[in-house]
């Protein structure tokens, strides 16, 4: 039995449970409030470093989501979800590891804004922007005529970036000066598993008041 540890607002966690939803497999969602929830020992006894997700299959305990993503792949192969050719291979990794190194760090700054909260500071903004700008910039030039990152079919770059970028217009970045990203973006958010996966106001709403609660403290 697969059980994710989740929270519905994370990129982090949203790529995994997106991943077990494309995989078709059968798995149990566990919520973690992140108001705290995750330093109670029995979540600490699965994961020391208390972020979610975490990625339980039958009494093994897998934790990062992108270790966790490679386990499904590993163990569950079909549809496959990676290139095999070594170039298309690298242009998945490289996405994916873009995203999380890069993207989603840049996009952290225009949390008040995301939540509609007062603060942001306009340099770092700017300084941001130019990063995002450079990653869609990279993303759009690797994207080939293929409807995927190095693929036919979707993979895991797809997933990883995708839940990144489909909330920058969400932001007010628009992806219109990148036409190939903005059709694959379209492609991505059509998905059942896109819909389902989608943070509801209600989510957005509890998010905002626990990042205010720590506005607050600090
Ligand atoms: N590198 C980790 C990052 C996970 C992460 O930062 N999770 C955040 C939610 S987006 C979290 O659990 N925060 C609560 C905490 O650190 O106390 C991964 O990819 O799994």
């Amino acid at each position: 039995m697969l059980t994710l540890y989740h929270s519905p607002i994370s990129p982090n966690s949203r790529r995994v449970w997106i991943t077990l939803l494309e995989k078709g497999l059968e798995f149990e969602l566990v919520q973690i409030k992140l108001d705290g929830e995750q330093f109670k020992p029995d979540f600490l006894a699965l994961n020391p470093f208390h972020h979610i997700p975490v990625l339980v299959d039958d009494g093994f305990n897998v934790v990062e989501s992108l270790a966790i993503l490679d386990y499904l792949e590993a163990k569950y192969p079909t549809p496959a979800m990676l290139p095999t050719d070594a170039k298309d291979l690298a242009i998945a990794r490289m996405v994916k590891l873009l995203t999380v190194n890069e993207l989603l760090p840049a996009t952290t700054t225009f949390l008040p804004q995301i939540l509609g909260l007062p603060g942001g500071d306009p340099e770092k903004n700017e300084h941001s922007l130019q990063k995002i700008a450079t990653v869609l910039r990279f993303f759009e030039n690797t994207l080939d005529n293929r409807p995927y990152f190095g693929s036919e079919n979707l993979t895991l770059a797809d997933i990883v970036a995708g839940t990144v970028v489909s909330w920058l217009p969400k932001v007010g970045i628009s992806l219109s000066d990148y036409p190939k990203i903005n059709a694959w973006c379209d492609r991505l958010i059509s998905r059942p598993s896109w819909q389902s996966t989608e943070a509801t106001p209600e989510v957005l709403a509890a998010f905002k008041a626990v990042i205010q609660a720590r506005m607050a403290q600090s």
